[in-house]
């Protein structure tokens, strides 16, 4: 089972990923992956840690002459402002926070929540899912992030091949489709910054290349569609999860939301065996599987929980009323978040793509894709 714990505080030495059960036989670049860490730094609303940190892994285990061994991986994303060792308590717990929830569970101080709750976390997640990147790109998966919504702007994102799509997003400051948009979005930012405010945006996350079968029917915890939710659902500042058409079908009758099936014998070739769909509401699940559509899925992600103009909060000593805490923090981190995702998505298509075709070696999983391929096509 291909699977990835992370550990690390915010401001403790770094940030360790532990990648467990990933093939054998996968040439290791650790270029993309710092390229990844790179853009979740970025997006315009960040704040004064990213220029700070120069975010970059260091491959500690499971490697030799470059290629992957089968053991465990572990990473290292080196924190530059170590200085926990240094820093004060909280005392007013701020809302949205788990400051107030994790300090009573645990016993304990402020800080001792905040450091590990810290979306400084992500940079861990980001690392696993840029490695797992490089197990899917042998079969021609891709997955893209990129921000629809930020506050209450709606983007006009444009559409065409993924590829162009990811280079449009690269140039935008928001990692939107549509960086025409960026000046409006940018101004909107500054204006809730001047109001000592925060804003969060809705993110989107399209697979592309995926077989049929990844996931399945069988059993809850085991339904792709879960598990997608769940990797997305975790990342911090998360509150919703869409996939496909999402809450929206639910308004409409089953007519207008399920997508027809169609055959082109001259698509038997590709993954989609020759069954095509003209329209993808399920967003490539059906049942818990893929059904070798693009996965879609969109997540909301709230604004910021730290505000430079804090609300009311209590003081755990006194118990008085008194002002949030404020730190450090970031004004608008969706265009990191939909770097995040992408890449917490991408690790979940590679676990199920090890959970079909085996995770011994890249070797054999290539043989059991075309193995699988051409009984399907026989079927
Ligand atoms: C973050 C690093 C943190 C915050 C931010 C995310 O660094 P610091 O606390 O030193 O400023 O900027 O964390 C949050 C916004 C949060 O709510 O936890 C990062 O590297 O992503």
């Amino acid at each position: 089972m291909l699977r990835y714990w992370t550990a690390g505080e915010s401001h403790g030495k770094g940030l360790l990923a532990l990648v467990d059960g990933f093939p054998a036989g996968v040439e290791l670049d650790t270029d993309p992956i710092d390229a990844e860490l790179k853009r979740r730094q970025g997006g315009y609303g960040r704040g004064g840690r990213q220029r700070i940190e120069s975010d970059h892994v260091d491959v500690l285990t499971g490697i030799w002459h470059g290629t992957t061994l089968g053991g465990p991986i572990a990473m290292l994303v080196p924190n530059n402002d170590y200085k926990m060792e240094r820093m004060d308590d909280l005392e007013r717990p701020r809302p949205g926070h788990g400051d107030l929830s994790g300090s009573i569970k645990y016993l304990g101080s402020i800080r001792a929540i905040l450091e590990r709750a810290s979306a400084r976390e992500t940079a861990a997640r980001v690392a696993a899912g840029a490695l797992a990147k490089q197990l899917l790109a042998p079969f021609g998966i891709v997955a893209l992030g990129y921000v629809v919504e930020v506050g209450p702007i709606p983007i006009e994102s444009k559409s065409g091949p993924i590829e162009q799509m990811r280079k449009l997003r690269d140039t935008s400051e928001l990692y939107t489709l549509n960086p025409d948009q960026d000046e409006q979005i940018k101004a909107e930012i500054d204006k809730r910054q001047k109001a000592g405010d925060t804003l969060g945006g809705i993110v989107e996350i399209r697979v592309e290349g995926v077989p049929f079968g990844l996931g399945t029917h069988a059993q809850w915890e085991e339904k792709l569609d879960g598990r997608l939710a769940q990797a997305v659902m975790a990342v911090q500042a998360i509150k919703g999860v869409e996939i496909g058409m999402g809450f929206a079908a639910a308004r409409l009758p089953g007519s207008a939301v399920h997508d027809p099936i169609h055959y082109d014998a001259s698509a038997v070739d590709t993954t989609s065996l020759g069954f095509t769909r003209p329209t993808n509401n399920a967003g490539g699940i059906e049942a818990g599987m893929t059904n070798s559509q693009p996965i879609v899925i969109r997540a909301a992600k709230k604004p910021i929980s730290t505000l430079a103009k804090p609300l009311a909060s209590v003081n755990l000593k006194t118990k008085q009323p008194e002002s949030a805490s404020y730190e450090r923090s970031d004004i608008c981190a969706v265009a990191a978040a939909s770097c995040i995702l992408e890449n917490v998505v991408a690790f979940e298509i590679a676990r199920a793509m090890v959970d079909k075709f085996g995770g011994d070696s890249l070797e054999e999983m290539k043989a059991r894709w075309k193995l699988f391929h051409e009984l399907a096509r026989k079927k």
